[in-house]
């Protein structure tokens, strides 16, 4: 998997998106900013840069190792796009990850409006689905994939929708959710620079739920999309269904790693009776070290049932 990113990788990663005027309050080394990678090349390995340091969380780069997320036109209702590879044409051969060969994701920018959909391929390597970009706002897009030939990479576009937009604040964090008459709880906080297991238990009508099904190879998915610049961290469970000790809940553990202190979201797509349910968390890393980032304005929500949007689901 390629979602463990070291503190030091989030120093580097920091200094590499932020510069140096962005340091909310933290001593960042400055010397690995020379070593960010805008050319496409490989990533020098930990030893290289000194073993300091791992890649960037995913989702933060159009262009990564010669490989370029590029949207294109589409019909209204629909969503379109491909990835150009190292020679600059369309990238048609890809691996199967989880069940498919593309992971699309989009949420807005304020962590509203989480879509997990995947696209079809065509000949010519252009990816098409139903527009998962529910509605108006700034939207980011991530591609999750692995090219036949390269290693798994997410890369992320910003898309906007035009129309009239009411900015949505950041449920509160809370260890419990509804969805779709499910109760979600979670276990674990996670801390930055080390893996922490984050356990999530699903119950309806106050009975756990002990026959969750598998999707994508697994009885859960977790996204986790980090506040202020959206990097993404796509965490699989601790144990896969059939290997003859994962349970089909009602618990699901992940290891996660995140890269930083902060508020997170974390997005818990899970599949019960032929439906892929996704449970939204807000979630503060290392909260105790460096505390939560303000809110701009205006109080915060106390629920999160007024953050979802209606509706959203799978394909
Ligand atoms: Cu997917």
């Amino acid at each position: 998997m390629r979602t463990v990113t070291r503190l030091a990788g989030f120093a580097v990663g920091l200094a590499a998106v932020f510069g140096a005027t962005y340091g909310v309050g933290r001593v960042v080394d400055p010397a690995p900013v020379a070593e960010s990678r805008h050319d496409g090349a490989a990533a020098p390995s930990a030893d290289e840069r000194g073993g300091t340091a791992d890649r960037l969380p995913g989702g933060l780069l159009v262009s990564e190792r010669g490989y370029t997320l590029e949207p294109v036109d589409a019909p209204p209702g629909e969503f379109a796009f491909r990835i150009a590879g190292p020679d600059g044409r369309p990238v048609t051969r890809y691996e199967v990850a989880h069940d498919k060969l593309m992971h699309l994701i989009v949420a807005r920018r304020d962590l509203s409006g989480f879509r997990h959909v995947h696209p079809d391929l065509a000949p010519d390597g252009t990816w098409r689905v139903d527009s998962p970009l529910t509605g108006p706002g700034q939207w980011r897009a991530f591609a999750d994939f692995t090219p036949t030939g390269g290693e798994s990479l997410t890369l992320g576009v910003d898309v906007t929708v035009p129309g009239e937009l009411t900015e949505r604040q950041l449920p509160a964090p809370a260890t419990s959710t509804t969805v779709d008459g499910y109760t979600v709880t979670l276990t674990g906080a996670p801390q930055p620079g080390s893996t922490s297991s984050l356990t999530v238990t699903v119950s309806r009508g106050g009975q756990p739920v002990t026959d969750l099904e598998p999707y994508l190879g697994a009885y859960g998915h977790l996204v986790a999309l980090r506040r202020g610049d959206l990097a993404y961290l796509h965490v699989h469970p601790d144990g896969t269904p059939g290997d003859g000790r994962t349970r089909p809940g009602p618990a699901v553990t992940f290891l996660a790693e995140v890269p930083s202190a902060g508020s997170y979201r974390l997005y818990l797509d899970f599949q019960h009776g032929g439906r892929v349910h996704t449970a939204e968390f807000t979630v503060v890393a290392g909260a105790a070290l460096t505390g939560d980032v303000p809110t701009p304005s205006g109080p915060a929500p106390t629920g999160e049932a007024d953050h979802g949007t209606p509706g959203h689901g799978h394909n």
